[in-house]
Order: structure tokens, then C-alpha cells, then sequence
């Protein structure tokens, strides 16, 4: 509706003429020639759960060999809530093995991804991940995404019931194609329009990439401002009410663009599940439905819902979001959000269950010479005894252990160097996290996962030498300023600009409540802890009796 067809960016067309994702993946599949895949199956593989990538360490000496570059692909499971059973691990490990680059990693969206799968391997990873009841349908592309949901079976008693509101949502809207079964599991059916019809996504899809997510208060583990929809638990006496709507959330911005901006989700409403679910359900597929017809389909740099938000005024908005749903929403309810972190080590919930989080530095499952994470991870899977569940903040917390079944686990943990390992990184270290950005990430400006912890190891330094060793600050770093490790929902975020060169954002809460902001530009390592020792120096001398360095750098080092 709001854009003319001549002006509709090239996506557009491709998904259009498509016949339901289809695109030319089988013929790029079976070409021999090339590790790659044709161009426009490129945005179409996406949303089949999986991209085209290269490894860009070894751009320049394939260049030099005249060789094409050594392309692969990543695949991202479909996980909503972050769940696998034992049985899924071990099948997981396996794979990861057998066709990938052998490390696991768990993204900031609570799933897992596996790269450096070449071309050949993609069906047989999609096959395999199928047979242990897994799949990557729609964990890209201009889709709802993976539904996130806050991790861990202690916060409430209600958590399992979340959790399953996470499951629904995330099926509820799922595309209706059949292509994924027909490209990658050889479902032998012919492309039938009216068969597939989908009433939701029609042929056109969403103008971009659509997240959602699901907080219980007080702990904003799953960063519930960050979502496309956030939804907040509101629960009474114990009893889950409904759930606040947050729409517009989006933490991308473009350097040198000033129409791109960072945004929190606002909260619209309030929506009662007390008699039954059909009203939260319907609000949630207008919500996309909206976007679907009023999203800028010009330029995918203006097309998340933030920005069809803002054009239309939340006003507007919410009036025709209600005349679709033919009911009002009611006034957002309270609550309170307290903090984001995860609880490192054992805890006990309310049904006597055990569960132990395992420190993940930046979501990579491996064995490391301080752990033997994989290791681990696998021995405590063949037990059968302990779930997988995964957080936002990249970690693993491995859940559901009976009392009799606990010192088992607790003996693998000990054997393979994993409580140690979690105990004795720093507070700033447990907090922290970081995009995948290079080799594999085509969009990164900078290093992330692969240079944070050594920074870490350095910005401890800084703090203890002002005495500030513990305070629990959160640290984020982006290669580039898309966003993927939320940096601009930390204390300290960085953003990269250039090999070696970051952004240095401050001044955001503990809850991800509030957004940072840009506090001093494109700085190499020396200048970030010339800078930061100078800040903690000032937050040593005025900090405020219990104030955190977000609240303080907000407050004071900020214009
Ligand atoms: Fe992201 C694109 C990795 C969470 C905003 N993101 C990418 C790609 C696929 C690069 C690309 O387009 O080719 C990265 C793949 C790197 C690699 O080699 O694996 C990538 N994003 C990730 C992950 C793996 C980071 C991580 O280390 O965990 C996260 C996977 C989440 C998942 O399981 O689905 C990931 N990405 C996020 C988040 C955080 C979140 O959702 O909570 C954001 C910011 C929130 C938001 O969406 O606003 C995020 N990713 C982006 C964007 C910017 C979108 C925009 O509005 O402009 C892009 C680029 C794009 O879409 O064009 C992007
Ligand atoms: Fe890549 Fe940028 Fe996302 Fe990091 S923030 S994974 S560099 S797109």
C-alpha cells in the first residue's frame, strides 16, 4: 500500500516470483561448478534458515590463485524458547562434526547456528537435523524469526507455560509453503499455488526480517525492547494476566545514515489471556499484518516495523491495528523489570528440578584449553538426564536434573574444567557478548567474538587498577553497527567502524531499558582504554552510593 510498484526494491520481485521460495535452489544445488549459488537463491535460502557466505580471512590468496572464493553456508535452527532435548544435542554434536566447522554456536536469539557447511553437506545437514525433529524453517528472511522467551525454568513457576506461548507463536506463524520439504528433504510434489496459499505472508512476504519476544519480569533476559513485538508477562498472584504489546523495537542504524536510528519497542496495550488466547493470537498476526501492507518496500534500509511505526504515528497505528483485531486494547499493566543476567552455576526451581548455566564466551560451543566445553556438553547429553536450554545472553543452561541425577552431571562439569571455567571468569566477562562478525559475517566492519575476550582481559586490567574489579558492567561489541550482539542496549557498547577501530557507546541500565549513546568515535584498542580508565577514574571519584557505570556514565559523561 504505501509503496509504488516501480519502486519496490529488487527483493521484492524475487521473492514475488519465487513460487513459494523456490526460486532456482534445486538447479543451484546440483551445480558442480561452483561452491556458490545462484544470486537471486541467495535471498531465498534465507529463508529456509540458512546463508551464503565466504570465508573472508582467505579472500586474498584465492584472489591471487585466480580461485572463486570459498564459499559456505551457515545454518540457524529454528528454536523458539531455545530448547533441545538431550537426544537433539547429541544429534546436534554429531552433525556439527560431520559437516560444519565443529563449533556450535549459540546466537544472541537463543539458538544454535553451525558454519562452514559447503554446498554439497546442505541437504544432508537439513536432512539430518530433520530426523532428529529439528529445522531451520524461517530463522531468516522476511519472516517472523525465531520466537525468543526468557531461558530459565527458575524465574517463574509460569515459565513452562511462556515457553509454549513461544512454541505457538513461532508456528502459528510459519509460512505455508512446502518448499523446505521439497528442496531439502525431496518431498516430491509439484508447486501448487492454491494449495499453498498463505493468507499471512501472501506471495510477498514482510517488507523485512520480523522478531519477537517474550519476557517474564523482573528479569529482561530475552530484551524484550529490542523485539519487532515484544510481549511482557504480566502476572498477578502468581497467575499469568496477558501480556503487555511493545511494537517498533529495532537496534540497527547505519553509520552516516541519519534516517536509520536505534529504537526501543513502545508498549500499545495490554492483551487478556485469562478466558482464552484467541485475542492475544489475532492482535499478534494484525501486528504483522500491518507491517505487511504499510512497510517500506523501497528500501529495506526503512522497512523494519520501527519505522512504519514512526510514519504512521503510534496512534494511527494502534487504530488500525485495532480495527483489524474489531477490538481495543486495554491500558498497559504494570511491572518490573530488574535485571538481564543469567545465573551462573546451580540453581533449584520450585519443582525441586536442578539447573546448571554454563558460561559460553560469545555462544561458542568448543573444547578450549581452560574447558572442554563440547566435550562436556556431549557427555552430559548421553546421559539423557539434563536438558539444553539456551539464552539470549549465549549460554547454555542445562535444566530439568532430578536431585538423584544431579551429582552425575556435576562429575562430567568437574571433569571436563566446566564449573572452574564458569567460576573464574570475571563478573565483566560473564556479562559480556559479541556477533559473530569475521571471518564469516559479510557485513563486518570490525572483529567481534574472535577479539572481545581479549579486550575483556585488558578492560579488567583498567578496573582493577581503579579498584572496580567488582563491578558487574555489561559489555556488548558489534563488528558492524546492525546490531546482532545488542550493543546498543549495554553499559558499554562497542560498534565497529573499520579493522580495529569501534564506536564507544555508554550510559545504558542494567534492565536494557535504556539505549546507550555515542560517547567518543572510531577508536583503536589504545584509545578505548585511555578512555575508559579516565571514565572509571571518574566513576571511582562521583559515582552515587550503588550506582552502576551505565547509570553514572548516563548521568555525568554524556551531553
Ligand atoms: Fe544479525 C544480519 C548474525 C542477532 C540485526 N546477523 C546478520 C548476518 C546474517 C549477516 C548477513 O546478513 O549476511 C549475520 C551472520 C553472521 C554469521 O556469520 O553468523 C548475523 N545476528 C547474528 C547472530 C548470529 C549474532 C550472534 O553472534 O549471536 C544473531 C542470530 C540471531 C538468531 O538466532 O536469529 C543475530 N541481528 C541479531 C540481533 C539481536 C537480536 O535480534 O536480539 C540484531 C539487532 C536487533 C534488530 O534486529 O534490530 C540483528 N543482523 C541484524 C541486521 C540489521 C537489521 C536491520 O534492521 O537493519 C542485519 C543486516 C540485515 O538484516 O540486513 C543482520
Ligand atoms: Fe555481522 Fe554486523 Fe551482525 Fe556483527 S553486527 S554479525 S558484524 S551484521
Amino acid at each position: 500500500m504505501s509503496t509504488e510498484k516501480k519502486n519496490l526494491s529488487p527483493i521484492e520481485k524475487i521473492k514475488e516470483v519465487s513460487q513459494g521460495l523456490r526460486g532456482t535452489l534445486k538447479e543451484s544445488l546440483k551445480d558442480e561448478i561452483t561452491g556458490a549459488i545462484r544470486e537471486d537463491d541467495t535471498a531465498l535460502v534465507k529463508f529456509h534458515g540458512m546463508y551464503m557466505q565466504d570465508d573472508r580471512d582467505r579472500r586474498e590468496e584465492r584472489a591471487a590463485k585466480k580461485l572463486e572464493r570459498l564459499y559456505s553456508f551457515m545454518i540457524r535452527l529454528r528454536l523458539p524458547g531455545g530448547f533441545l532435548t538431550p537426544e537433539q544435542w547429541v544429534a546436534t554434536h554429531n552433525i556439527a562434526g560431520d559437516n560444519s566447522t565443529g563449533v556450535i554456536k549459540i546466537t544472541t536469539r537463543q539458538t544454535l547456528q553451525l558454519h562452514g557447511i559447503v554446498k554439497s553437506k546442505t541437504k544432508p545437514t537439513i536432512k539430518a537435523f530433520n530426523q532428529a525433529g529439528l529445522d531451520s524453517i524461517a530463522a531468516c528472511g522476511d519472516v517472523n524469526r525465531n520466537v525468543v522467551a526468557s531461558a530459565n525454568p527458575l524465574e517463574s513457576p509460569l515459565h513452562e507455560r511462556i515457553f509454549q506461548y513461544a512454541d505457538r507463536i513461532s508456528e502459528y506463524l510459519l509460512p505455508k509453503t512446502r518448499s523446505y520439504y521439497d528442496v531439502w528433504l525431496d518431498e516430491e510434489k509439484i508447486y501448487d499455488k492454491v494449495e499453498e496459499e498463505d493468507p499471512l505472508y501472501q506471495d510477498r512476504y514482510l517488507p523485512r526480517k520480523f522478531k519477537i519476544g517474550l519476557v517474564i519480569p523482573p528479569n529482561n533476559d530475552s530484551d524484550v525492547f529490542a523485539q519487532d513485538l515484544g510481549l511482557i508477562a504480566i502476572i498477578e498472584n502468581n497467575e499469568l494476566k496477558g501480556f503487555n504489546l511493545a511494537v517498533g523495537g529495532g537496534l540497527s542504524f547505519t553509520h552516516g545514515n541519519a534516517e536509520t536510528y536505534p529504537r526501543l519497542a513502545t508498549e500499545i496495550g495490554f492483551v487478556s489471556t485469562e478466558e482464552s488466547d484467541e485475542k492475544l493470537f489475532k492482535a499478534v498476526y494484525e501486528i504483522l499484518t500491518v507491517q505487511r501492507d504499510f512497510g517500506n518496500r523501497a528500501d529495506r534500509k526503512l522497512a523494519r516495523l520501527k519505522y512504519t511505526v514512526d510514519n504512521m504515528g503510534l496512534d494511527v497505528f494502534r487504530a488500525e491495528l485495532e480495527k483489524r483485531t474489531g477490538f481495543a486494547l486495554e491500558a498497559v499493566r504494570p511491572y518490573t523489570l530488574t535485571t538481564r543476567k543469567d545465573h551462573y552455576g546451580w540453581t533449584q526451581s520450585n519443582t525441586g528440578r536442578w539447573h546448571y548455566t554454563v558460561f559460553v564466551e560469545n555462544g561458542r560451543i568448543t573444547d578450549l584449553p581452560s574447558a572442554a566445553l563440547k566435550t562436556a556438553m556431549l557427555e552430559v547429553a548421553q546421559t539423557g538426564k539434563a536438558n539444553f536450554r539456551f539464552t539470549c545472553n549465549q549460554n547454555v543452561i542445562l535444566s530439568d536434573i532430578t536431585a538423584e541425577d544431579k551429582a552425575a552431571i556435576e562429575e562430567i562439569l568437574v571433569k571436563h574444567q566446566v564449573i572452574p571455567h564458569t567460576e573464574a571468569a570475571s563478573l565483566v566477562r560473564q556479562n559480556a557478548m559479541a556477533c559473530v562478525a569475521l571471518p564469516t559475517c559479510p557485513l563486518a566492519l570490525a572483529e567481534a567474538q574472535r577479539y572481545l575476550p581479549e579486550l575483556i582481559t585488558k578492560i579488567d586490567g583498567v578496573l582493577a587498577h581503579h579498584g572496580l574489579q567488582d563491578e558487574e558492567i555489561i559489555i556488548r561489541m558489534t563488528g558492524c553497527p546492525n546490531g546482532c550482539g545488542r550493543s546498543v542496549l549495554s553499559e558499554i557498547g562497542f560498534v565497529g567502524t573499520a579493522p580495529g577501530h569501534y564506536n564507544l557507546n555508554l550510559g545504558g541500565d542494567e534492565q536494557g531499558q535504556r539505549l546507550n549513546k555515542l560517547y567518543k568515535e572510531n577508536l583503536d584498542e589504545a584509545a578505548i582504554l585511555q578512555e575508559l580508565d579516565i571514565a572509571f577514574g571518574a566513576f571511582k571519584q562521583n559515582r552515587l552510593a550503588g550506582e552502576r557505570f551505565g547509570d553514572f556514565a548516563y548521568r555525568t559523561l554524556l551531553n
